[in-house]
């Protein structure tokens, strides 16, 4: 499709994807309108990143004299699309496309993008590493916190470009069609926003839809979520497994891990030479190296980036010892099946701080994986009443609300012993305190050094 140059393009957002988007639609000569919700935004940094102030801005409301004039409307992943003006755009037949379907507009070169529930960063990160050491020309982009547009226009016929998807940006992509597509695995999240499990299950698989044969779809060929797949898409399906051999892909046997393709077998190396922790992790390395082999890598590349791969910041995080205590930071477990997997790799015991922006969630089988591995809970938070009753409901131990991060900290490292791990593992997203779990995350790094 063509967009004129003359007819705005709306850019819904002022954060760093609608910022991006910014950057590039003026940088290619296009007229765009930048529209914020929040009439206090912080244009300043909009401006000051972008070095320019010569475009149109809107903020609080938008007026139908804005929305006649728009012939698309880029938006950033953080609005829903049943706030008042999405419907009254669509209403006017605008099309509302992602801030990666816009930069997808532009961009050249093979794309892979990596989505599922959890696990997707460290899977994005790790095909990243391996594909910059076969091809100089590779981009790490997307949810992962650097908006795919800030790079489309750099990439060539040559590059490769690893994209990583949450569903808020699938939602409003549908012409993208990657060359690789990974979906890591499948659990109940944001369904606050997508209203069901279905909905949010079908996000995830929409782009293996208009795959065509010579392109590639990785899933866990364990997840039921998933089994699917092979009927709905063209693509050849690749499956890793944790749990048992298979014909073709990437599993483990006696802890190697072996990838078995076009009729080899290769061992990459023994799970316990990885340098992340846990079996979850260990998944997302296979993801990893079944999507790097689809990709053209050697495998004595994949095996020499797989060996030098390290863990990802706010991700079991390790940040120091104080009286003989550990600090982690996994401030991205910002959902209870996440602080499930800590649990399964945090050595005991465990001071846990937890809690944050409530998303209605399920808190009975986390908690019940605290048993024998928390000693005690500090939570804060718009969930910790809820995550309080749980545990005092399922797995009864000593727990403190309190109200800010600082004073759990505080009381965290006054109840850990010697030997012990303080863990922030939160459940929950950031954003009843914070901008970002980034944000909370290097506070609680700042406030563990201080012990
Ligand atoms: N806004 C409105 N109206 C609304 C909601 C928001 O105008 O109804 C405005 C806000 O006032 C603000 C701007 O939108 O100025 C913020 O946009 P945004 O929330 O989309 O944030 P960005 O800074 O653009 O960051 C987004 C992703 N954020 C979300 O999806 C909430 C980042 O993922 C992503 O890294 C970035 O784009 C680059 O692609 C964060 C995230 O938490 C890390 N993702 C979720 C997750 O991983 O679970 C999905
Ligand atoms: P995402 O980007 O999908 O949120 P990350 O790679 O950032 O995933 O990891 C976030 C958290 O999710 C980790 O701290 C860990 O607790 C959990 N996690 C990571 N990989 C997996 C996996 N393969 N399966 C289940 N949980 C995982």
């Amino acid at each position: 499709m063509e967009w004129s140059k003359e007819k705005p393009i709306l850019v819904a957002g002022a954060g760093i994807s609608g910022t991006n988007a910014l950057r590039l639609l003026l940088q290619e000569g296009y007229t765009p309108i930048l529209y914020d919700g929040n009439p206090k935004v912080n244009l300043e940094k909009v401006y000051t990143a972008l070095g320019r102030r010569d475009f149109e801005v809107v903020l609080g409301d938008l007026t139908d004299e804005v929305i006649r004039r728009v012939q698309l409307c880029a938006i950033s992943p953080g609005i829903w699309l049943d706030r008042p003006f999405v419907k009254q755009l669509r209403a006017a037949g605008v099309p509302i496309l992602s801030e990666i379907s816009l930069a997808y507009h532009f961009g050249r070169g093979r794309v892979a993008v990596v989505t599922g529930t959890n696990g997707k960063t460290t899977t994005t990160t790790l095909i990243g590493h391996i594909m910059e050491a076969v091809n100089p020309e590779t981009y790490t982009v997307g949810n992962i916190g650097r908006p795919y547009s800030e790079y489309a226009t750099r990439t060539t016929d040559g590059s490769m470009t690893v994209i990583e998807m949450s569903s808020f940006q699938l939602e409003t992509t549908d012409d993208l069609v990657p060359d690789l597509l990974v979906i890591t695995n499948i659990r109940a999240d944001h369904l606050d926003r997508h209203g069901s499990m279905e909905n949010y299950v079908a996000l995830k698989k929409k782009l293996c839809l208009r795959q065509t044969p010579e392109q590639f779809t990785v899933i866990n060929g364990d997840d039921p979520w998933l089994a699917d797949v092979p009927t709905l898409t063209k693509a050849r399906v690749l499956r890793f497994s944790s749990k048992r051999e298979l014909e073709e892909g990437c599993f483990l046997r006696d802890g190697e891990i072996i990838l078995r393709m076009d009729g080899r077998e290769f061992d990459i190396c023994h799970k316990d030479q990885i340098q992340l922790l846990g079996m979850h992790n260990t998944e997302n390395i296979m993801t990893g190296v079944l999507a790097a082999y689809a990709l053209g890598a050697p495998v004595d590349i994949i095996r020499r980036q797989v060996l030098s791969f390290t863990a990802v910041p706010h991700r079991m995080e390790y940040i120091c010892t104080r009286n003989g205590v550990k600090y982690y930071n996994d401030s991205k477990a910002t959902n209870p099946d996440s602080v499930i997997k800590a649990m399964e790799v945090v050595t005991p015991p465990v001071v846990l701080i937890a809690g944050g922006f409530d998303r209605h969630a399920d808190y009975r089988e986390m908690v019940e994986s605290f048993r024998g591995i928390v000693r005690s809970a500090v939570l804060l938070g718009t969930t910790a009443p809820d995550i309080a009753e749980a545990i005092a409901r399922w797995c009864p131990l000593p727990t403190t609300i309190v109200g800010t991060l600082e004073e759990a900290v505080k009381l965290a490292a006054g109840q850990a012993q010697e030997g012990d791990t303080v863990l922030l593992s939160p459940a929950c997203a950031s954003w009843d305190m914070y901008p970002n779990f980034e944000v909370r995350g290097d506070e609680f790094r700042q406030l563990a050094l201080k012990q």
